[in-house]
């Protein structure tokens, strides 16, 4: 229903930029080379940052919207006349413990690791890994009891979460100096993003060389020699017990692809 193009995974003076590689499509829509030709199509005085991800108005050509926590809202209910009208990641008796873990996880968390890795002095990097693990350790121990965040529901507060556990070893420990402990080393957690890895059609959308080229390749102030890691191995696929937990939310909208995926 929606084309995706991908921006090549290197970040370089023009900033993100169009050009086939693996993993990576041109601009299918405006045969654009750079991103910032896009902001520009939207509003030809725009002269702020220029982001990923992008919502494209096809038909009215012009930017619906750039900011990742709105663009989710909109997928998750704006399409429903056309799309899985059942499945809902935000539903209203929710709302008000996902929009409480979503600023908590925002602030120590996802933005918590951008925090630390660039942080220019100490004390500013301390106080980011020590609220980036605090919360990381909350988490952990919510997750002994409960199957998602919010508890039987996988709701969007988990994938909001996810993203940023997805990258966690093979990025943030070494690049940003996340590095108290691993993703691997929290079993909920580390259970948990491989749950939600094996969710039908989510690991296609995962690119760990995309991921590490961007980051490590990109960020000439924390790593200027672009050297990428070799490791962390790592694997997403492997078997999780998340199952032995409460839960109903996949089974009930139909995700469920294998018999982990069910309570
Ligand atoms: N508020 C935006 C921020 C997006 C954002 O910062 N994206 C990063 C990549 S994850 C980016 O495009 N950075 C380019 C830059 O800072 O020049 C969102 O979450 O959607």
């Amino acid at each position: 229903m929606v084309s995706v193009s991908v921006v090549h995974w290197h970040m370089g003076t023009n900033g993100w930029e169009f050009r086939a590689g693996p993993g990576c499509t041109t601009d299918t829509v405006n045969g654009a080379r750079y991103l910032h030709e896009i902001y520009a199509k939207a509003r030809p005085d725009y002269s702020g940052r220029v982001t990923v991800p992008v919502l494209w108005d096809k038909a009215r050509g012009t930017i619906v919207n750039n900011e990742s926590s709105e663009i989710i809202r909109m997928f998750n209910a704006g399409f429903d006349a056309w799309g899985e009208a059942a499945l809902d990641f935000y539903p209203e008796a929710l709302r008000p413990e996902i929009d409480a873990l979503n600023e908590r996880v925002y602030a120590t968390v996802n933005n918590g690791v951008y925090r630390a890795g660039f942080a220019t002095g100490q004390r500013a990097y301390e106080e980011a890994v020590e609220a980036l693990f605090e919360t990381l350790d909350m988490l952990e121990d919510r997750l002994t009891r409960q199957r998602y965040l919010v508890g039987e529901v996988l709701t969007e507060a988990d994938w909001r979460l996810f993203t940023t556990l997805l990258r966690f070893d093979p990025v943030y420990v070494g690049h940003f100096k996340c590095n108290k402990r691993r993703l691997v080393d929290m079993p909920n957690l580390w259970g948990f993003t491989r749950e939600l890895y094996q969710v039908p059609g989510v690991a296609e959308t995962v690119n760990l060389h995309h991921i590490k080229q961007h980051y490590y390749g990109s960020h000439e102030s924390v790593n200027p020699s672009g050297i990428v890691p070799a490791g962390p191995e790592i694997d997403f696929t492997a078997a999780h017990d998340r199952a032995r937990l409460p839960a109903d939310a996949l089974a009930t909208v139909g995700l469920s692809g294998g018999s982990d995926l069910r309570p």
